[in-house]
């Protein structure tokens, strides 16, 4: 499937089944210190939308029967008119949500930002882990390094765009460097 299905969209999970999903989706997106020894040179990709320019979507490496998938990249307004991330969908599950995660005192905490994701006109937003990102699932088949899948964003002005997510090692951070360097360095 590689659009946004009816039923996907319209299936709430229970609210255990929320709790694995978030739990699942601290460990796909989260700052997990996880080494990556295999992660090479980062090939960057980009595309080029109206006045938007979308900078290397990638994804992460996935446990086996892993629920969820994240997607991270940049997303540059060259315009001079706000722009907005209004919804997102990928071959590999069926629903794509935009989510945003920050630590609330020692807890991080991950929420779907109902209304998009807005890109100011001159500015830069950044899908990293361990902020905003795409967050597909339930996650039909795992993530191997080295791979890509096709998804689709759709933003207000600028429209639909065909991207590529190039999958990365399981710690990646999309600078071909792995979380537990950058837990080095900021503690
Ligand atoms: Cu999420």
């Amino acid at each position: 499937m590689t659009s946004l299905s009816r039923a996907g969209l319209a299936a709430h999970p229970t609210p255990s089944r929320r709790r694995f999903l978030v739990g699942a989706a601290v460990l796909a997106v989260g700052l997990a210190a996880l080494p990556s020894f295999f992660s090479g040179p980062v090939s960057a990709h980009g595309y080029k939308a109206g006045a938007l320019k979308i900078g290397h979507p990638w994804s992460r490496a996935t446990p086996a029967n892993a629920p969820v998938a994240g997607g991270f990249m940049t997303i540059e307004n060259t315009g001079d008119m706000d722009d907005r991330l209004v919804a997102v969908s990928a071959e590999i599950s069926p629903r794509g949500e935009i989510h945003e995660m920050k630590m609330e005192g020692d807890v991080m905490k991950m929420s779907q930002l109902p209304d998009g994701l807005v890109i100011k006109a001159g500015e830069t937003v950044k899908l990293a882990p361990g902020g905003y990102h795409l967050m597909f699932m339930p996650l039909q088949r795992q993530l191997k390094e080295g791979e890509a899948f096709k998804g689709e964003l759709v933003f207000e002005k600028a429209g639909k765009v065909a991207v590529e997510f190039k999958v990365e090692g399981i710690g990646a951070r999309g600078d071909g460097k792995a979380d537990a360097h950058k837990s080095h360095t900021t503690h």
